[in-house]
């Protein structure tokens, strides 16, 4: 009798092996420590610590929260995550209790990994959310995990996942309310990583130069999926450090980078037309990357960046062409909608915009999110009933197919590459003893892109201080939120309805940090 072929697995981890090079003792990451890890190091220790998870006997779909310092091992506990057939959950490192209690609180999640300094206060933020296991992970290479990793074997079969299942869970500040979990699908992300490859050319040495944090979708996702799914070497850096990242750059191929990256990498001297003689492609993502940088970028190296546009929930939609058969990378836009993205332009009737008129950019397809985790309703208000997804930015695409975001019309800063919500600010500054009421806006910085103003309101007799509150904020908040400048006035600016008019107290602030 013929045997019933078993569907192939879906697990993105098995794509992402099976794209190991045949030689497994070739160098798969070298550090900026000077650590070098094989193809079969990465294999092995992914497989001890998909064998660990294995051995806590968690249930199916189990959420492993992740808040550790960026490190090869974080990055192996995120593949032995997937490899286990578990939900990753990587938490930013700059969150604070009540951020990370929220996080926990909302996902439940089976085993929580912190670092050994956090570890007080966070081992009881997730023993009180009923989370069973909690390991510490530090970028030295110690912590629990590790030790009871380095317990079980190095040989571990892949889980079998189908395409819906979840393999990551990535937490987004909502514009109303608290912050909401983006369910992410093998599929969602084995689709996105495939269509990059091909889009963008990644070939036989090709070497990356990873310098974002792995806890959002562009370190993540784009630049460590399009490494291993081309089998190619990584140069990894802990942390962003332009002097040595311009020293790397002859022995890379390919970079990509938010735009506070490029305009820090253009203050090097070392950033010469020299240095990057063997790099294939630049791509800058996750913020608006100005004309200027754009421009100055091709005159000093030669290379003409190329420009992609992606969000936590879809992960990659758009990118400038790679091939100039097929267009040239244009700045100011974010290029075309990728292979299978289909990306459409609506005004707020929900009727089709004609080329260049602008309206709400709507998105569909295999990378598009499966919804937020326990918001059926959040969810569901999301999406149009004919199942595209509602991104929040505002744009318009030409004649050619170029798209453009000229804005957003959720109320969103984002600075250095990461998202602050205003809403979420102005709630913890209206809780402040004295505070009326606040106002907090994006302004242009020139090196954050955008930063955000605090523009406070005393309660009538009181007295408030600026400083004070910043330091408060500060107590409580990731470092990125914080207010880069705060102002006490007497009152706000509202329209006939009462609406705080943002735009002038934008236009007032303008040149706050003008350079
Ligand atoms: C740091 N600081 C910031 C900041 N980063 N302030 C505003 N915005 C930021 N992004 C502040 C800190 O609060 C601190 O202030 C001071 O700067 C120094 O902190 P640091 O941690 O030493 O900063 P640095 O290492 O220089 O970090 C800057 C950075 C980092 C640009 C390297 O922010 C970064 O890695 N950004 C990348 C974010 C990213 O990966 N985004 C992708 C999202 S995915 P003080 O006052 O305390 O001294 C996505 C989807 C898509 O959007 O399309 O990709
Ligand atoms: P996040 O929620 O962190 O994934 O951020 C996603 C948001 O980043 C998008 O909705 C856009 O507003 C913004 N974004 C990403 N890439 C670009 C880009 N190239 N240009 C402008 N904005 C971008």
């Amino acid at each position: 009798m013929k045997k019933k072929a078993s569907p192939p697995n879906a697990n993105l981890f098995a794509a992402l092996r099976a794209a190991f090079p045949a030689d497994l003792d070739a160098i798969a990451v070298e550090t900026d420590n000077g650590l070098h890890y094989s193809w079969r190091d990465l294999d092995r220790a992914s497989a001890m610590i998909a064998n660990l998870l294995d051995g806590l006997k968690l249930e199916k779909g189990a959420r492993v929260a992740v808040q550790v310092e960026k490190s090869v091992e974080a990055m192996l506990l995120y593949l032995a995550t997937l490899r286990a057939g578990y939900v990753f959950l990587p938490l930013n490192t700059a969150y604070q209790s009540a951020e990370i209690e929220y996080f926990i609180g909302n996902a439940e999640p089976a085993v929580v990994v912190c670092t050994g300094r956090n570890a007080a206060w966070v081992r009881p933020i997730a023993e009180a959310a009923g989370t069973r296991h909690v390991f510490t992970l530090d970028d030295d290479r110690t912590g629990t995990l590790l030790d009871a990793a380095a317990r079980c074997s190095d040989k571990h079969t892949v889980a079998i996942k189908k395409a819906d299942d979840l393999a990551a869970i990535l937490y987004t500040s909502g514009t109303t309310g608290r912050s909401k979990g983006a369910m992410l699908t093998h599929r969602n992300l084995l689709s996105n990583a495939e269509v990059l490859k091909t889009y963008w050319g990644w070939k036989k040495g090709d070497v990356l130069i990873h310098a974002l944090p792995i806890f959002h979708v562009h370190g993540l996702f784009v630049a460590l999926h399009g490494a291993l799914l081309n089998g190619s070497k990584i140069l990894w850096f802990s942390k962003f450090d332009p002097k040595r990242i311009v020293a790397k750059l002859p022995e890379a191929t390919v970079f990509m980078g938010v735009p506070t990256l490029y305009v820090r990498l253009l203050a090097e001297p070392g950033l010469t037309r020299e240095a990057v003689r063997n790099m294939r492609l630049f791509v800058a993502g996750s913020a608006p990357l100005l004309i200027e940088t754009f421009d100055e970028w091709r005159e000093r190296t030669g290379h003409t960046i190329l420009e992609r546009y992606g969000m936590s929930e879809t992960a990659m939609l758009t990118s400038n062409p790679y091939d100039a058969a097929k267009g040239e990378r244009r700045g100011g836009t974010v290029g075309f909608a990728l292979p299978g993205v289909q990306l459409r332009v609506r005004d707020d009737e929900g009727k089709d915009l004609p080329t260049d008129e602008i309206g709400g950019i709507q998105v569909k397809g295999p990378n598009v999110f499966a919804g937020y985790w326990r918001m059926p309703e959040k969810t569901k208000e999301e999406f149009t009933a004919d199942g595209f997804f509602k991104t929040g930015d505002v744009g318009k695409i030409d004649a050619r197919g170029y798209i453009t975001i000229v804005g957003r019309s959720k109320d969103l800063i984002i600075s250095g590459g990461y998202n602050v919500y205003p809403a979420e600010i102005e709630g913890y500054i209206n809780e402040m003893a004295g505070v009326a009421e606040s106002a907090v806006i994006g302004v242009p910085h020139p090196d954050f892109g955008e930063v955000g103003v605090a523009i406070v309101i005393p309660k009538s007799g009181a007295t408030v201080d600026a400083d004070a509150i910043v330091a408060e904020l500060k107590a409580k908040l990731a470092n990125f939120k914080i207010p880069k400048r705060c102002f006490v006035v007497p009152e706000l600016p509202r329209n006939t309805m009462g609406k705080v008019q943002k735009a002038l107290l934008r236009a007032e602030h303008k040149e706050l940090f003008a350079a």
